[in-house]
């Protein structure tokens, strides 16, 4: 593969590799072999140039004094944060050791993996790593965290990941945001609808919360958390009443739409209203703009999903642009997530045939706290990298309490002493994104990107990909799946036959031209992947599954004796917990808040700038009041997920249930109620 990494000056293509959807390109600066300025890449044709705040302040992450140097073990109490270097070859070693002792005495599922994606980059993330576990045989891990719930959901209707591309977007008349906020969350989403707004499109933004996105809006529509799903049955109610649905589009490309008809008679706006809080008239209103207004686009986001109804919310919203036959339409239709267009082989880069034994346990990442306290065989060594559950997974308390337990051996591979490395016994440097070999596949744009290595490793850090081939080694696996190298690994990934948008991709081109565009055609005409080749209004394969076939609203699970619906998405200067632990980034966000409609704050004697306790049979934490209007009666919400060190109380997870969504296993971040007072 070749490298940057010999020029100590010059400018150098890059890829953001953050969680985020935008998947940027960059331009990363390098003066005398260090970054000195990551700007976005102005040729890359989604993403122009532009990037967030967060990664123009990437260089002071790269350099940050706090980030790891070297293999440390823990030499205070779990949980302290006291560690004593030691060499790699000593840390491999007693990874090792401990393993082999533990599959000899417990079995390999008694080890467990725990990542998410702290780093996009697939051969690092969901690649040797993957290898490397099955290989050894370690519980598996259900990757739920994030999307799950709407991803299965979604694909009940469409069939697949798979929605508008953003770059038709520009011709779209109506934004519909629904539970996604897109200024703080996918900000080239803005850009285009910014652009597609001076030729008379209009933005609609339905949120529990009136925030940055909410404001950015021509019409904010508040509504009762978990109750989308009733919205949007009311909404088919009178586009089906007013004959504003789109009989052609019906009748060839959905199946189910008679059964739909009859169905959505119960949702009239009276009772929608009764559920959502939204109006009777502002429902009808928004009925008739989507009914009549083309393009219309539906940008679905993670919010929705992150509650105990999250898979069926998202099943609901998916029906919308068949009825109004907006996938004929360009810029019309509905993004969820387009992860399906970008499909690489993925037999291929993970190698499920290394696993032994088919049966081996599956643990949902939601549920750590109870894999790490009640199993009845043990995890007896837990494996973290690119992922900080002490700060991100649900029920943190019970997380962390499982991490306390002095019979868990821990190793942590990140950049920084997180919180969860606090508990490690071992803790291994992590290398930066621009220091390694890897692809790129956004979820939201169409286009594959690599990154090649711009500067060496920081000090005696290593990449995931590095790590696992040691660890590799030392278990003495000899397959040749762990000798291949990343140029080889991205090869094998692209060559997926059963994804006819990757054709003609290579890693040339992408060496070549640094982002590729998969090769995307319209949905329609055309087959989707659902069993009847069909959008299904209507799903056997959900009948068959238990789920009610038709789109339908169920409420959110009782959740104890507590009055306030608490909802704790991601902030606009923090990437999930990456960032929090940088001055600047914790300066530009200021403190955490707890968002209080007045009659509640009222009610509480709360006043704004108060700091509040907020707590539910789970947890408590204390966050900083802000009174007013930017929430409804009955909900509070918070927003990022902030440090939270020892002396701290701000672990909002702290709050949050570990019972999972109707589907995928989907986390329930945004269905548990708590109480508030003031302090
Ligand atoms: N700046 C920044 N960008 C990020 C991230 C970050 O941490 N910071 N995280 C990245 C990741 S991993 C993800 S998954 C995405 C998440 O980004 P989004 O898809 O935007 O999802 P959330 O921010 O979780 O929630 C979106 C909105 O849903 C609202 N919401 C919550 N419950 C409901 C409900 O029941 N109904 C409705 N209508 N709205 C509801 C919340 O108030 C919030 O405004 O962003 C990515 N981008
Ligand atoms: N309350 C609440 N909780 C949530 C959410 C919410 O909305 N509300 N959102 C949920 C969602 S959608 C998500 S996606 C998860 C995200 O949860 P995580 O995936 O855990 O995300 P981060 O907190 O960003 O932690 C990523 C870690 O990976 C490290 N890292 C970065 N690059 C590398 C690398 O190359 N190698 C290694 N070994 N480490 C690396 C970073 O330093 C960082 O510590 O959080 C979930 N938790
Ligand atoms: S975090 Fe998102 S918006 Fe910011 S640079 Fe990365 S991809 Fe772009
Ligand atoms: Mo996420």
């Amino acid at each position: 593969m070749p490298s940057y990494t010999q020029h100590p000056d010059g400018v150098f293509p890059s890829v953001c590799p953050l969680d985020c959807p935008d998947q940027c390109g960059l331009l990363v600066h390098k003066e005398n072999g260090k970054i000195v300025k990551i700007e976005g890449d102005p040729h890359h044709p989604v993403t122009q140039g532009a990037i967030c705040n967060k990664v123009r302040n990437m260089t002071a992450r790269i350099y940050d004094t706090k980030r790891l140097k070297y293999p440390m073990k823990r030499v205070g109490p779990k949980g302290e944060g006291t560690f004593a270097r030691i060499s790699w070859e000593e840390a491999i070693h007693t990874i090792t050791d401990r393993w082999k002792e533990m599959i000899r005495t417990h079995g390999p599922e008694s080890i467990l993996p725990y990542s998410f994606y702290g780093n996009m980059g697939n051969v690092g993330t969901e690649g040797m790593d993957r290898r490397f576990f099955n290989r050894l045989g370690a519980s598996r891990l259900d990757r739920t965290i994030c999307q799950s719930a709407g991803t299965e959901g979604y694909a009940y209707t469409m069939g697949g990941s798979f929605g508008t591309d953003p770059e038709d977007t520009i011709h779209t008349k109506l934004f519909i945001i629904w539970g996604c906020n897109t200024v703080s969350t996918n900000m080239h989403q803005v850009a285009i609808a910014e652009k597609a707004r001076k030729n008379g499109a209009q933005v609609v933004v339905i949120d529990v919360h009136k925030n940055q996105t909410g404001r950015w809006a021509d019409w904010f529509i508040p509504v009762f958390p978990g109750t989308d799903a009733a919205l949007a049955l009311g909404l088919m109610h009178i586009l089906f009443a007013e004959n504003l649905v789109d009989e052609n589009f019906l009748q060839n490309y959905t199946i189910g739409h008679e059964e739909l008809r009859q169905h959505v008679i119960q949702y009239d706006p009276v009772t929608v209203s009764s559920i959502t809080g939204v109006p009777v008239g502002d429902i009808y209103k928004l009925a008739r703009l989507y009914g009549t207004i083309s393009p219309s686009l539906i940008r679905i986001g993670n919010g929705l999903q992150h509650h105990d109804n999250g898979g069926m919310c998202i099943r609901t919203l998916a029906c919308l642009p068949a009825l109004t036959g907006q996938w004929l339409v360009k810029g019309g239709g509905a993004i969820k997530g387009n992860s399906g267009y970008l499909a690489y082989n993925a037999t291929a880069l993970q190698r499920p045939d290394l696993l032994e034994n088919k049966k081996t346990r599956l643990i949902n990442m939601n549920q750590l706290g109870d894999a790490l306290l009640g199993l009845e065989s043990p995890v007896y060594s837990l494996y973290v990298y690119n992922s900080n559950p002490a700060v991100v997974a649900p029920d943190g308390n019970r997380v962390r309490q499982g991490l306390q337990r002095e019979d868990l051996f821990t190793v942590v591979h990140d950049l920084f002493i997180t919180e969860t490395a606090r508990y490690a016994d071992l803790i291994l440097p992590a290398t930066s994104s621009f220091e390694n070999t890897d692809f790129y596949t956004s979820y939201w744009h169409h286009y594959i990107q690599i990154q090649r290595p711009v500067i060496e490793p920081y000090e005696e850090s290593k990449s995931n990909v590095d790590v696992f081939r040691l660890l590799a080694d030392a278990m003495g696996f000899e397959e040749q799946a762990f000798r291949d190298t990343e140029e080889e690994m991205i090869r094998q990934a692209l060559d997926n036959p059963r994804n006819p948008y990757l054709e003609g991709i290579t890693y040339e081109a992408l060496i070549e031209q640094q982002y590729v565009k998969a090769k995307v055609k319209p949905l329609f005409p055309g087959r989707l992947s659902t069993p009847s080749g069909k959008i299904e209004l209507y799903s056997k394969s959900m009948e068959r599954k238990g789920f009610p076939p038709l789109p339908t609203y169920t409420p959110l699970q009782e959740d104890g004796d507590y009055p306030l619906q608490f909802v704790c998405g991601p902030n606009h200067n923090f990437l999930n917990s990456t960032f929090s632990n940088n001055n600047r980034h914790v300066h530009l966000e200021k403190v955490p808040r707890l968002y209080i409609h007045t009659t509640d704050a009222e009610a509480r004697g709360i006043k704004d700038g108060d700091t509040v306790r907020i707590w539910n049979s789970r947890g408590e934490c204390e966050l900083t009041a802000s009174v007013g209007e930017q929430v409804l009666p009955g909900v509070v919400v918070s927003q990022g997920l902030w440090a939270d060190m020892p002396g701290t109380k701000q672990l909002v997870n702290s709050l949050t249930p570990s019972r999972l969504a109707d589907m995928g296993g989907g986390a329930t971040f945004f269905s548990g109620r708590v109480n508030v007072a003031g302090k």
